[in-house]
């Protein structure tokens, strides 16, 4: 323990602790840009500069470690007065049109100047002349708008382990951007949207689909269906300052409605079938000596990093096309004929919480029903927007219940916006299968929470099927090289592109921090418990679907519409 003072109090801290955490227990705010909490302390930005006694320059607070008997400044003029100097830089190369920046309320750079109480900056202004970088679904890069701090580098590299973007050039000369220049989709980002997760400002952002939105809405012509992921009912109140985790799925279903959709469907009703099928998948390639573990293929980064760092194991990963997509072949075959809808008029729209499904939408495999299966994806993020553009109060809507049958579920489903949740629904589901006995227990807690990697042997009648769990693509790639090295025993593995599965994926509310993510993981298994049904083979609409439609599961026509293959 080391004993400390900061403007004039004295706090005892762990050895090892930082300035900044230091104060922090003092309910101290001492102001950072480059600092994340969840990442790595980089140092880089300065803004965070605190006085010690007995050093002469001043220090940033996030990486200087407490010494026993410090006397630390954090509120002199001196301080003040560099911090500011330190802005002013920053914002002299910063792309300020903040009034049509995405970010503009939600960024970090203009709540520090904000709290800095900046007027003016006294610099020229030297904005990076690089233009936007966006031709590919997903994302767009501005350089114009990057203040440089890192952050994506870091997640791109250490927690995914993709390596897409890097540091360019020296000193005052330094950007960050892509090999030679290229966009996005010409190397091998995988449009998991954790650089604008962690972005602080509005430099990276989703690739925007609201008007596209808006113009079928308007159009009499169009017949437009929603589906929305498991992980957006947790997570959009906070688009509306509720707190993450509040569970708002059916306010989320009438405001839907009130924006115009013909019908509000669940992406949970083809979640329950993806279960489905990938469980019987799963038994035909153990009982028919096809290739383990099987991997699950509903995370579209996930099924990217595969497909350009380990073509050689793409017989590993399950041949079912993602919920999103099933649900997109489904409406405009099933739902059309049963709806007498020509499918030609059909537009389907998915929000999701992730910038990866809008490529995934536009893969050229992707047109089973005879067109293009879904058409326009939204983030949790750019709903919010539209929503606030609509002027309609969400927050005080009656709840509305989702339209039939395209919008029935199970809590099987609802979990798989956590990581470990479609593990533990295909494990509700292939257990009762396998042995014709009730489970009892249907709770896998030990395949809950947001750690990387997580694994568990479940007696399914005689035998013990060893499963794993992983989330983010580093943790993936650790489970990939096992593979290769042959010392994965593993039969059946769930791997989730983004950190904490879903409910962390790049299109959600930022911030979304471990805490954060925490909380809507909570949310998840909270509205899992109050569902009546729990397991994917007792949704009774996923029944009718079989019976009227698919006949049975890997039948001829799940082959055709819900199955897929994948591209080296
Ligand atoms: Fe997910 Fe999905 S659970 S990938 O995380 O399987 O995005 O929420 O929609 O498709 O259902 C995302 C979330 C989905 C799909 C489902 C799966």
């Amino acid at each position: 323990k080391v004993t400390i003072n900061i403007d004039g109090r004295d706090i005892t801290v762990k050895d090892g602790a930082t300035i900044l955490e230091a104060a922090k227990e003092l309910n101290i705010q001492i102001p950072t840009l480059c600092y994340h909490p969840d990442q790595s302390i980089k140092g880089s930005c300065r803004v965070c500069t605190v006085e010690v006694e007995g050093i002469e320059n001043l220090q940033a607070s996030c990486c200087t470690l407490v010494r026993d008997g410090m006397k630390v400044r954090t509120n002199t003029k001196r301080v003040r007065d560099a911090r500011k100097k330190v802005l002013e830089l920053i914002i002299a190369s910063h792309n300020d049109n903040c009034l049509a920046c995405v970010r503009s309320e939600n960024c970090e750079l203009q709540a520090l100047s904000k709290e800095l109480s900046m007027k003016e900056t006294r610099l020229e202004k030297i904005v990076s002349n690089v233009s936007i970088q966006d031709d590919n679904p997903s994302i767009v890069r501005d350089s114009s708008k990057c203040i440089k701090c890192g952050r994506c580098i870091e997640v791109c590299h250490d927690v995914q382990g993709v390596g897409a973007i890097y540091n360019l050039n020296r000193s005052f000369n330094m950007e960050i951007g892509t090999p030679l220049g290229k966009d996005l989709s010409e190397i091998s980002c995988v449009y998991c949207g954790q650089c604008i997760n962690v972005c602080p400002v509005g430099a990276i952002y989703e690739k925007t689909d609201i008007d596209r939105v808006w113009k079928a809405l308007e159009d009499e012509g169009k017949h437009v269906v929603v589906q929305v992921a498991p992980a957006v009912r947790v997570s959009i109140g906070e688009e509306f300052g509720m707190p993450p985790g509040s569970i708002l799925t059916k306010k989320m279903v009438a405001v839907l409605r009130a924006l115009g959709f013909n019908k509000v469907f669940d992406t949970d009703f083809t979640a329950d079938l993806t279960i489905l099928e990938e469980g019987n998948e799963f038994l035909h390639r153990l009982n028919g000596g096809g290739t383990l573990p099987m991997f699950t293929s509903c995370s579209p980064g996930w099924v990217r990093y595969i497909e350009n760092f380990y073509p050689e194991l793409l017989d590993h990963v399950s041949s079912c096309k993602s919920p999103q997509q099933m649900f997109g072949a489904l409406a405009k075959t099933y739902y059309a004929e049963k709806e007498n809808v020509d499918p030609k008029d059909i537009v389907v729209v998915s929000i999701m919480p992730c910038t990866a499904k809008k490529a995934e939408a536009a893969r050229d495999e992707m047109i089973d029903s005879g067109y293009q299966d879904v058409d326009i994806v939204l983030t949790t993020r750019e709903l919010g927007r539209m929503i606030k553009e609509s002027g309609i109060d969400m927050i005080s809507l009656p709840e509305e219940e989702f339209d039939e049958p395209l919008g029935i579920s199970t809590g099987a489903a609802v979990i798989f916006g956590a990581s470990g949740g479609v593990m533990e629904a295909a494990l509700r589901t292939v257990y009762e299968v396998v042995t014709g006995e009730e489970l009892e227990n249907i709770d896998f807690v030990n395949l809950r929470g947001i750690e990387g990697f997580k694994e568990a042997v479940v007696k399914v009648g005689d035998l013990d099927v060893k499963v794993a769990v992983v989330n983010s693509l580093m943790s993936a790639k650790k489970v990939l090289d096992m593979v290769k090295e042959g010392k994965a025993d593993y039969h059946f593995v769930e791997v989730m592109c983004c950190p904490g599965g879903c409910i962390g994926g790049g299109g959600q509310p930022i911030p979304g921090t471990n805490e954060i993510k925490r909380k809507r993981v909570e949310g998840i298994y909270n509205a899992d418990k109050k569902l009546a049904l729990r397991k994917s083979h007792e949704n009774p609409a996923v029944k009718v679907l079989y019976e009227e439609f698919l006949e049975k599961p890997l039948g001829e026509k799940s082959h055709h519409l819900l199955h897929t293959h994948y591209v080296d």
